[in-house]
């Protein structure tokens, strides 16, 4: 386990004014790293918690150590590409999903989602024209099946996890949740073996906090996919996140705060 600080490679905030007045500023940005790496067989798996001084939380995992390969014969390329004079790198998915359990400001959260919707209007300089002007549109989304977003599905451009409790211009307070990266496919869903990860049907699913359902997986999963130990439920309601991605090279969930329209358009 390390703690450390990094610099992000990107200012926390810059501006070079010319306009009437003639000034610049700038800070740098560095984040908190929270790091412990876990070595299984060739891999090691290097699992970071980034903590960003705008709020930000980011979960990240990586790769490294050896590929796994196998000897190369047969019609091995239709399964892989070759790295040596006799080696496969074999095609495989590594599949993570992170099963978050996050209050905001209280136990009483909601799931909102922001997008635009646009409106034509005549054009104030141009009468005979329209313009297509962008809206804001918010939804609450206040069952599982609306917060579970499937894998190909499209997703409202801005959902975040909101608190009972607004901010002083009256805006509800939340956190941004943001996801990087996908696999693709886990599984096709008529495989017995897939109610193991059924999971991975989802880009995010938001379910109802429930004591009984600690985990989203099992280390035993794996060993028995036919018949899992821990299996995947949507019912009704809402609290928990189950934001979920699949790394071949590095992923993140960026978990962001909302404090309002303003951050999310800035
Ligand atoms: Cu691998």
């Amino acid at each position: 386990m390390c703690i450390f600080e990094q610099n992000t490679g990107s200012p926390l905030r810059r501006h070079y004014s010319n306009l009437q007045s003639l000034y610049y500023g700038g800070l740098t940005n560095s984040a908190l790293v929270l790091r412990s790496i876990a070595t299984l067989g060739n891999y090691d798996y290097v699992w970071d918690f980034v903590f960003y001084q705008n709020g930000a939380i980011e979960a990240k995992v990586q790769a490294t150590g050896y590929m796994t390969s196998s000897f190369l014969y047969g019609d091995g390329l239709d399964y892989g590409n070759r790295v040596g004079d006799h080696t496969l790198g074999t095609v495989h998915t590594h599949s993570i999903n992170y099963k978050v359990d996050l209050d905001v400001g209280g136990m009483t959260n909601t799931l909102v989602a922001h997008d635009m919707a646009f409106e034509s209007v005549q054009a104030p300089w141009s009468p005979e024209h329209q313009i297509q002007r962008p809206r804001l549109t918010k939804t609450v989304l206040d069952t599982e099946d609306k917060a579970a977003f499937r894998l190909h599905s499209n997703m409202p451009r801005y959902i975040y996890f909101a608190a009972n409790s607004k901010n002083k211009w009256g805006h509800q307070r939340g956190y941004r949740i943001q996801i990087v990266s996908f696999t693709g496919e886990h599984l096709p869903e008529a495989s017995l073996m897939e109610r193991a990860i059924s999971w991975g049907r989802y880009k995010l699913a938001v379910t109802k906090r429930k004591e009984e359902e600690p985990t989203s997986s099992s280390i035993y999963n794996q060993n028995d996919p036919w018949t899992p130990t821990v299996r995947g439920s949507l019912a009704g309601g809402i609290r928990r996140l189950w934001p979920r991605c699949c790394p071949q090279t590095p992923v993140t969930l960026l978990v962001c705060p909302v404090c309002g329209p303003k951050w999310m358009f800035s």
